[in-house]
This record gives structure tokens, C-alpha cells and sequence, in this order.
């Protein structure tokens, strides 16, 4: 990219914190300037938050950037953090999991119950020989088991790598051999859409080329019948249920290896990425706090991510658990078995801290507001969102329709590899802006830079990068740390290169603006596809939108959209008129749309991302690149007979 990316869209709308909310906060407006004050001391007390078997001697260890150490000489252990303390402070009775399957089926567990199940699982895999170090991959559905699994680890030091259910043969395989894990914890199936969906055929495939692999412990989740092999698979309620339910958690160094978690990349390897334990434990547990002001005795929180991805990690299992929270587990899909369940679920456990994604939000908006309105949703205090860049105008319907015109929206950017959340408002005290992650939290130090690595003044746009190591940060991509060193660390020297293109505005707050590889040049402008998408979603008829460049003769690029209609709005060549239109009127001639194709669906990767490199493929009308991270197969074929083009 040769310029820096051209700032188009105007925001004013303004969202002050609810004056009960900002009085009662955990975070008030003095955590900035304390971190900013002296960042390590703030960090430091942070992590005394949790419980350590021995204190650090150092907070943080730079000195052969970028390999950083926090907490150097610090041991503790993350499951008795997650789980004895709370049980020790008179609190084992207390609801970790209200877990909801997708027929249907519920299960109370109290973290009384879940240690138990985590010292047995402990026991039990130990039993089977895993040490600490060795990695155990876990492909899973959601249930609760997959958070027994991960803590089973922590509470043991063995490193666990998550591979989401969804994933294939070939991804499953080739996360197992990079990382030579002894064991796979997987399941018979979980149920999705209605219907079991097995994963055990696919563990039977992928091991049967994955000789580290001892042993695959299996839980019984659908009944279904799966193929067996003797000696090599267990069953979990003969292993782990019928273990010691007591175990001691063994202190672990602040830097031991907690977890690997593949990113997908688009077109390279995937690359592991690795967390360790201090830092870590010490940014998700201090932001789960933070950003949900969550209170541990009224709050019922849900997130509505997978465990197979970094949100599940980290504000499924590490984060909450962590800081004692109750939360709700759901296993589905959220349209199974109608387009209320999200909703029914809020009300049924009284959710009052939700956490969910653009994708998810735009697809409920797409279904309509009379679907909400049929559940009691005024439990609901916070709302957070995280993935992609959220437009104004779902952030604006999230809000009115879900959170009653009154509950801070808190948008949060993070990635994989910052492991925690790193910019979102603080609901007690930021003004929000529809769309706009806003500020770094306490502690961290974002920067938007210009190609040269210049700092950009506000209003201006460019990279995003951060300029100072955070506790949650990854070590290194496993088992290759020249890639680690020249993907994130070698674009500007002595910063973290996100990827993610970004603009500072008028008052320095922050903008996302997507992967700086989808940004559009037009005419010698660099043009994001998040800012024509937010104008396009602006448009009453309109419930979400892909936009991509595609090469043309004379602008070098051009910018096409993929335009999916809201609820029953009708789509003829005047609306597509009127669409190119309202755009050039939003953001400016340069931005007009050269073409847009209504479309029923868009292809998204399992985690919910819109993949806008297989629409250039459309746009270009190239054949499709490859599609096996798509969530849905079927919908490339849906597009590209679907399509109605209008110019
Ligand atoms: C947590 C997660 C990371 C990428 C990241 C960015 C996008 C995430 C965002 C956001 C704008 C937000 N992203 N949150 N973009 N606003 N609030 O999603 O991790 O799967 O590794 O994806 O997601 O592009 O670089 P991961």
C-alpha cells in the first residue's frame, strides 16, 4: 500500500455511560492515567489479582525483543485460579455453567462441580502418561467437557492446541502434526442444525497419519456409533469419570506454555499460535473485568463464541472462570430450532452481560426486530462485540432493539495473537461512537502509523500497530520464531504489526477499518471496504454487505458490493440505483460503487469473517480460490446463481 487509507465516514452520534453504571464501575477513569503513569506497576497490580505460588522478581523482561517474559520467576496455576480459590473463599456452590444444548438438554454445574470434573480429567491424563509440555489437541463441540478438557491441561502444564469441531481431515491432521500432540480429547458428535453432526470419523482419519498420537479420549455426546480402536480410544466416562476427584494443582513457571491456537491465515500454513500462563491469565482475567464491569454476584454473563476460537479461550474459559463469573454455555446454532432462540436463551437465564459478533448481530437485524420484541431481554446491562468491524448502524440496532436504547455497547478489537482484549470502551466511562472501538485500554500502547512507521495526526488513517509488549501477548509462533519475527515485527521496527488498517479521528479515538489487505486502492485512493460496507448497512434496506476491488482498466480498482436485503425489502434496478447513490452521498463521489449484486448469503469463514477473497474471485469472474475454511459450502454456489447484478 502506498498511501495511507483515506478516512471517509462521518460519525457523530454519541452514547454516554448510564450514571448508575459509571458510579457503581469496577474501572473508572483513573485506571488511564495510573497505567500511563507507570505501565508495569499497573500491569503488576493486575496480575495481583490472581493467586500465586511465588511472586515475580520482574514484571516484564525486554531485553531480546521481540521473545518477551512477564512475570519472570512468578509461578501459579491457572486452573486452581479458575477454580480452588473460589471454592477455598466459600463460593463452590455458585453456578460456573448453565449449560443449554441444542435439543434442548440442560446441565447446572457449580465450580464445585467443575473442579471435581477438572481433577478427575487431571487425574485421568496423567494416568495416561501426559506430562508437563506434551500437547493435547481437543476438537470438540460446545459443551462443557471442551472447558474440562482445557483446564484438565492447565491444571497438569500440558499445553492444549483447541481445533474447532467444524474443521476438516486435512486441518485437524495438520494442527495434531505440528504440534506432535500425545493425545486427541474429542467426542462422538455434538448436535448442530437440529441434527447430530459426528466428530469422531474425522479424528479417525486425521490420526490414522499423526504417529505422536497415543491415545483419543472420547465423550459420549450423541450416542451415535463410532469405530473403534483398541487400546488407542478411551471412553471419557470410563476414564475421567471414574478417576480421583482429588488432585493438587501443581505451580507452573509465569512463561510455561499454556496453550497453541492455529490461526487460519488465508492462504499460507497456519501458523500456532502460543500463549503462555502469567501474562495471559493476568490481561483476560483484568479484562473480563474491565470491559464487562461484570460483578460476580448479580451477573449472568454469556458468550456466544466457540471454544475452538481465541474469544472461547479467553471469554469462555480463562477470562470468567477466572474472576468467578456464571455464565451460559450453548451448545447450537441460532436459528435451531427457531430464529428466537438467542433471545429465549437471554431470557430464560436472565444474560445480562452479552458477548457476540457483527456477523451475528447483522443476521438477527436481517430477520427482523419483531423477533426480539417477543422475549423479556431487560436483564441485559452490557453488550459487547468482537471480529470484525462493526458498522454504525448494526452497533446503533444492537443497542435500540437489544439493549432497550440504554445498554453500553462495548466494541472490542483483539486478535489471536494479542490473546486479550486491547481496545474497547470501558462501559463506566467511555462516550462511545457507533462503530468505534474507540480507545486502548489501561495498560496498552496502540499507536496508527503511516507507511514510514510515523505516528498519523488525528483525522489521519494507516496501520495499526502496538508499540509496547502487553501481558497477553503471544511468544512466538510454535516451533518458528524467524516467521514470528517476520510476520508481526519486521513491517516497522520496534512495533507489533496487526495487519489491520485503522483511522484516528478528530478526537483520537479509534476507528477499525479490516485487514490491510482488503483495502481498495480506486483512482489512487485507498479506500476501506468497512467504510463503503457501514454505508451501504446505513441504508434502510439494506442488512449487510461484502464489498471488494476488483481490477478495472481505467481506476485500477473498482469497488464492487455484495448487498444482502433486509426482511422483505425488494430488489429491482432502481434500488440498486438508489444504493450507488446513497453511498456517493455518505462517503463521496470516489466511493461510489462501480457495481452491486444482491446476494442471499455471503461466504464467511467458520468464525463468522466475511471472506471478500473469494467475492474478487466473483467480482473477477476468476474460478474460486480455495474454500475449505468456508462455513458453508453451498453458499458460493447460491451467490453465483443467485446474483442479480445492477450497474
Ligand atoms: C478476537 C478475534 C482477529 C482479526 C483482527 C481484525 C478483526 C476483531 C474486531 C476486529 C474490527 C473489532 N477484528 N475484532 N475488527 N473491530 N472489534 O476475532 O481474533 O480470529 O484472530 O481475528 O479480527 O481484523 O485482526 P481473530
Amino acid at each position: 500500500m502506498s498511501e495511507t487509507l483515506e478516512n471517509l465516514l462521518q460519525e457523530t452520534r454519541r452514547f454516554e455511560p448510564p450514571g448508575d453504571l459509571a458510579a457503581d464501575a469496577n474501572v473508572k477513569a483513573d485506571a488511564y492515567e495510573q497505567a500511563g503513569a507507570d505501565r508495569l506497576a499497573f500491569w503488576a497490580t493486575q496480575a495481583g489479582r490472581l493467586d500465586w505460588t511465588k511472586q515475580w522478581d520482574q514484571v516484564l523482561d525486554w531485553s531480546n525483543p521481540p521473545f518477551a517474559k512477564w512475570f519472570v520467576g512468578g509461578t501459579l496455576n491457572v486452573a486452581y485460579n479458575c477454580l480452588d480459590r473460589h471454592i477455598e473463599a466459600g463460593r463452590g456452590a455458585k453456578v460456573a455453567i448453565h449449560f443449554e444444548g441444542e435439543p434442548g438438554d440442560r446441565r447446572t454445574i457449580t465450580y464445585s462441580d467443575l473442579h471435581t470434573s477438572v481433577c478427575r480429567a487431571a487425574n485421568a491424563l496423567t494416568a495416561l502418561g501426559i506430562e508437563p509440555g506434551d500437547r493435547v489437541a481437543i476438537y470438540m463441540p460446545m459443551i462443557p467437557e471442551a472447558a474440562v478438557a482445557m483446564l484438565a491441561c492447565a491444571r497438569i502444564g500440558a499445553t492444549h492446541s483447541v481445533v474447532f469441531g467444524g474443521f476438516s481431515v486435512d486441518a485437524l491432521k495438520g494442527r495434531i502434526q505440528d504440534a506432535d500432540a500425545k493425545l486427541v480429547i474429542t467426542a462422538d458428535g455434538g448436535y448442530r442444525r437440529g441434527k447430530p453432526s459426528a466428530l469422531k470419523p474425522t479424528v479417525d482419519e486425521s490420526v490414522a497419519e499423526c504417529p505422536s498420537v497415543e491415545h483419543v479420549l472420547v465423550v459420549r455426546r450423541t450416542g451415535e456409533d463410532v469405530s473403534w480402536t483398541d487400546g488407542r480410544d478411551l471412553w471419557w466416562h470410563e476414564v475421567v469419570e471414574t478417576a480421583d476427584p482429588v488432585h493438587e494443582a501443581q505451580p507452573m513457571d509465569a512463561e510455561h506454555p499454556l496453550f497453541i491456537l492455529y490461526t487460519s491465515g488465508t492462504t499460507a500454513k497456519p501458523k500456532g499460535i502460543l500463549h503462555t500462563t502469567g501474562g495471559y491469565l493476568t490481561q483476560v482475567s483484568y479484562t473480563f473485568n474491565a470491559v464487562f464491569d461484570h460483578k460476580p454476584d448479580t451477573d449472568v454473563y454469556w458468550c456466544t463464541a466457540d471454544i475452538g476460537w481465541v474469544t472461547g479461550h479467553s471469554y469462555i474459559v480463562y477470562g470468567p472462570l477466572s474472576n468467578g463469573a456464571t455464565q451460559v454455555m450453548y451448545e447450537g446454532t441460532p436459528d435451531t430450532p427457531h430464529r428466537g432462540r438467542f433471545w429465549e436463551i437471554v431470557q430464560q437465564y436472565k444474560v445480562s452481560i452479552l458477548y457476540t459478533a457483527p456477523t451475528l448481530i447483522r443476521t438477527m437485524m436481517k430477520w427482523g426486530d419483531d423477533i426480539p420484541a417477543e422475549y423479556d431481554l431487560s436483564s441485559l446491562r452490557i453488550l459487547g462485540s468482537v471480529g470484525e468491524p462493526i458498522n454504525p448502524e448494526a452497533w446503533i440496532w444492537y443497542r435500540q432493539t437489544i439493549g432497550r436504547g440504554e445498554t453500553p455497547v462495548v466494541d472490542t478489537w483483539w486478535q489471536t495473537e494479542t490473546g486479550g482484549i486491547m481496545i474497547s470502551p470501558l462501559p463506566g466511562v467511555t462516550a462511545t461512537k457507533p462503530g468505534s472501538a474507540m480507545r486502548p485500554l489501561p495498560g496498552i500502547v496502540a499507536d496508527v502509523v503511516d507507511d514510514q512507521g510515523n505516528s498519523v495526526p488525528n483525522g489521519g488513517g494507516g496501520y495499526l500497530v502496538l508499540r509496547e509488549p502487553w501481558p497477553s501477548m503471544l511468544r512466538t509462533i510454535w516451533g518458528d520464531d524467524q516467521r514470528f519475527i517476520e510476520t508481526y515485527w519486521s513491517r516497522f521496527s520496534n512495533m507489533y504489526f496487526a495487519g489491520d488498517g485503522a483511522k484516528r479521528d478528530e478526537d483520537g479515538d479509534l476507528w477499525l477499518l479490516g485487514r490491510v489487505d482488503d483495502v481498495m486502492l480506486v483512482s489512487g485512493h485507498n479506500i476501506s471496504t468497512t467504510e463503503v460496507e457501514s454505508a451501504l448497512v446505513s441504508h434502510p434496506k439494506v442488512a449487510e454487505s461484502a464489498v471488494v476491488g476488483a481490477t478495472d482498466p481505467t481506476t485500477g480498482q473498482a469497488i464492487v458490493a455484495f448487498v444482502i436485503l433486509r426482511g422483505a425489502a425488494e430488489g429491482d434496478d432502481a434500488l440498486l440505483g438508489e444504493l450507488r447513490d446513497h453511498v456517493a452521498k455518505t462517503l463521496g463521489p470516489i466511493a461510489k460503487p462501480r457495481q452491486i449484486m444482491l446476494v442471499p448469503e455471503l461466504p464467511k469463514t467458520r468464525s463468522g469473517k466475511i471472506m471478500r477473497r473469494l467475492l474478487r474471485d466473483v467480482a473477477e469472474r476468476r474460478s474460486l480460490g480455495d474454500v475449505t475454511t468456508l462455513q458453508d459450502s453451498t453458499v458460493m454456489d447460491l451467490i453465483q446463481n443467485g446474483m442479480s447484478a445492477g450497474k
